[in-house]
C-alpha cells in the first residue's frame, strides 16, 4: 500500500491535490458569522438562494480547466462529491436555511504531514461541508496505512459563539480597522472555531490568523494537538474583514513570502522571519478594482496563487501585475483563467487542498 497523504507547506513539489466543484452552490442566508463578511454596499446584502445556473457552469468550466492544467503538470487531481447545498442545517443548537458549496476545499481541509483534519468551520451554513470530501478521505484511508483521518472538535455554534450586534451598519471602515487592530472579532472564545484557510503551514511552524473565522481557543487546541510544532498567532491590522490568510500572506518558496500591502504583518510579528533571513515582499496591486459579481472575497484574490514547486506557480490569467511580479521574483508564472470561479469561495489556492507534496517537516525558523 502506498503513501498517499503528505504535505508540510504550500511550496514543495505538488503531486496530488483536491480541486473543488461549484455544483449546487448556494448564497447562504445571513447568520451571525456571515453578515460580518458582506460589506454594507454589496449587492449580496439580504440576497440568498441557489446561485444562477449559468454562473455555476462557467465556474465549473474554469475548475475543470484548472484540473486539466494540473494534470498536464503531472499532478494527480481528485474532486469532491457535492451535496444538495440548498438544504437547511438543523442541529440541537441552531437552524439555518441553507448550506453553501464545495468549491473552496482549502477552507475545510487542513493537511499536516500524513494527517488531514476537517476544520470545525465557524459559519453555520458550512457545518456539513466536510461531507463532500468524505468519499475521498475514506479512499485515502483504505489505501494509505499511514493516513490519519481527523476531525477537529465539532463546535455547537450556539448564539454564545458569536458577539451579537457586533455588526452594525453604522460601523465605519475606520472603526472596523480599529476592531481588527484590537483583535475584537465576531467570534467569541466560547469554543474551538477555525477555518483551515487561516492556517499557513511552514514545516515545524504554523502561522494562524486570528480573525473573523478563527479564534484563540483554536490555536490552543493546535498547540496541544501538535506538541512538536510551533503555533504562532498572526493578525493583519489593515484588513477590515480578516477571513483566511491566503490572500494576505503567501509563501512562494523557502525564504520568500508575498504580503498584501494593505494588510502588512506588524513589525513585532515580522521578527521571526527577518531573524531567519526570510524576505517579505509587498504583493503586486490587483489588476481589478472590484471583485466579480456575487463574490464574497476581495480583489486580493490576485495573490491567492497555487505554487506547484519552488519555481512554478499558477496565477490568475488576468492578474497581469501579479504575473509580472512572479517573473521578477524568479518564479515561472503559469496563467490560468479563474475569475468566473471567484464568487464560489475564492481563487486558485482556495479552490484546492493539498493531498501530497514531496518533502518533509523542515525547520525554517531554528
Ligand atoms: N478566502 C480568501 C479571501 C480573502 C479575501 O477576501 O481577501
Amino acid at each position: 500500500m502506498a503513501k498517499i497523504v503528505n504535505s508540510w507547506n504550500d511550496f514543495d513539489p505538488l503531486k496530488h491535490v483536491i480541486v473543488g466543484r461549484a455544483d449546487n452552490s448556494v448564497i447562504p442566508n445571513e447568520e451571525p458569522a456571515t453578515s460580518e463578511k458582506v460589506p454594507v454596499d454589496s449587492e449580496m446584502r439580504g440576497m440568498w438562494g441557489p446561485r444562477p445556473l449559468e454562473t455555476v457552469e462557467k465556474a465549473n468550466a474554469q475548475l475543470d480547466n484548472l484540473a486539466k492544467v494540473l494534470e498536464d503538470h503531472g499532478v494527480k487531481v481528485d474532486r469532491p462529491t457535492p451535496l444538495q447545498w440548498n438544504q437547511p442545517v438543523i442541529t440541537p443548537d441552531f437552524r439555518t436555511d441553507s448550506m453553501m458549496t464545495c468549491m473552496p476545499p482549502r477552507d475545510v481541509l487542513l493537511t499536516i504531514g500524513s494527517e488531514i483534519i476537517a476544520a470545525p468551520m465557524s459559519f453555520r451554513c458550512r457545518y456539513w461541508e466536510y461531507l463532500a470530501y468524505w468519499p475521498l478521505l475514506s479512499k485515502y484511508f483504505d489505501e494509505d496505512p499511514e493516513f490519519l483521518w481527523s476531525q477537529a472538535p465539532r463546535p455547537r455554534l450556539t448564539d454564545k459563539s458569536y458577539k451579537h450586534n457586533y455588526y452594525d451598519e453604522k460601523v465605519s471602515l475606520e472603526e472596523r480597522l480599529e476592531r481588527t487592530a484590537n483583535k475584537d472579532f465576531v467570534t467569541t472564545e466560547e469554543e474551538i472555531m477555525f477555518d483551515a484557510a487561516d492556517v499557513l503551514r511552514l514545516g515545524k511552524d504554523l502561522f494562524v490568523q486570528h480573525g473573523l473565522t478563527t479564534n484563540r481557543k483554536a490555536m490552543e487546541w493546535m498547540k496541544r494537538k501538535y506538541p512538536d510544532l510551533r503555533v504562532h498567532a498572526v493578525n493583519f491590522p489593515g484588513d477590515p474583514y480578516p477571513i483566511h490568510i491566503d490572500a494576505t500572506f503567501v509563501p512562494l518558496r523557502p525564504g520568500l513570502i508575498i504580503n498584501n500591502p494593505h494588510r502588512r504583518l506588524p513589525e513585532e510579528q515580522r521578527k521571526i522571519f527577518e531573524a531567519n533571513d526570510w524576505e517579505i515582499v509587498d504583493a503586486a496591486m490587483p489588476a481589478h478594482e472590484t471583485p466579480p459579481p456575487l463574490c464574497y472575497s476581495s480583489v486580493w484574490l490576485s495573490m491567492n496563487c497555487l505554487v506547484l514547486d519552488h519555481k512554478n506557480v499558477i496565477v490568475e490569467a488576468s492578474e497581469h501585475n501579479q504575473l509580472e511580479q512572479m517573473d521578477k521574483l524568479g518564479m515561472n508564472p503559469i496563467p490560468v483563467p479563474f475569475r468566473d470561479a471567484y464568487a464560489f469561495g475564492g481563487a486558485l489556492h482556495c479552490a484546492t487542498a493539498d493531498v501530497y507534496r514531496e518533502g518533509g517537516c523542515e525547520d525554517y525558523f531554528p
